[in-house]
């Protein structure tokens, strides 16, 4: 199958994408979609504007969790999803955090809208403090059968996790000393640490 992947500089949900695909050893195109092309050329492929987006022999898909769903139901290779109902539902609400909860309201777009008197520091400085303030409080309800996330394997729940907590540390916030062993302990296992973007 043919995939392209449609990314941007910068883009944590396209990191989370990119990751598991890696992991997941399913060769892709990577597309740069530039900050000119987001709001022209590239509505063709996905009309709201956002990265990330796939194409899969021509099928076009947005939206992270969305497209690792497909991804994990149409490739063989290891599973990102976990083994058990019990599992996947506990991954599928780490992710569902990240991506609701974390990530939305500190997007571009959404603080240019609601925070437009803001400068980019100000900003930037803005979204580190909320994303560590909803890790703090997900901190007691992971990593508690193994040091990852859910479970004792590794899951699409460290992706969104690390990837997250990634995203803090490059707005300038102090490290978490629980995020930060988790992302070392995941950097320690060869197939996961290849696999992350850099
Ligand atoms: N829920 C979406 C979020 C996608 C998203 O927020 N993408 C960001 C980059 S990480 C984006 O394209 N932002 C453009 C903007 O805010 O204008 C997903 O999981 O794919």
């Amino acid at each position: 199958m043919e995939v392209m992947f449609y990314s941007a500089k910068g883009s944590n949900s396209a990191e989370r994408v990119e990751w598991a695909l890696n992991y997941k050893q399913i060769p892709y195109q990577r597309v740069e979609v530039t900050p000119e092309a987001m709001g022209s050329s590239y509505l063709k492929v996905n009309p709201i504007g956002f990265v990330p987006a796939i194409a899969v022999d021509g099928f076009v898909l947005s939206e992270s969790m969305a497209i690792i769903e497909y991804l994990e139901e149409c490739f063989d290779g290891k599973s990102l999803l976990g083994s058990t109902s019990q599992e996947r539902a506990n991954i599928r609400r780490v992710c569902e955090y990240v991506n609701s909860t974390i990530h939305s309201p500190q997007n571009k777009s959404v603080l240019r809208f609601f925070r437009p008197e803001l400068d980019e520091n100000s900003k930037r400085k803005l979204r580190g403090e909320w994303i560590c303030e909803c890790l703090e409080k997900l901190k007691s309800s992971i990593c508690i059968e193994s040091n990852y996330a859910v479970g004792q394997c590794f899951s699409l729940a460290d992706i969104f996790v690390a990837s997250i907590y990634k995203k803090a540390l490059q707005h300038g916030t102090d490290e978490i000393e629980f995020f930060s062993h988790h992302l070392s302990y995941l950097r320690e296992e060869r197939q996961i640490a290849t696999s992350e973007p850099s």
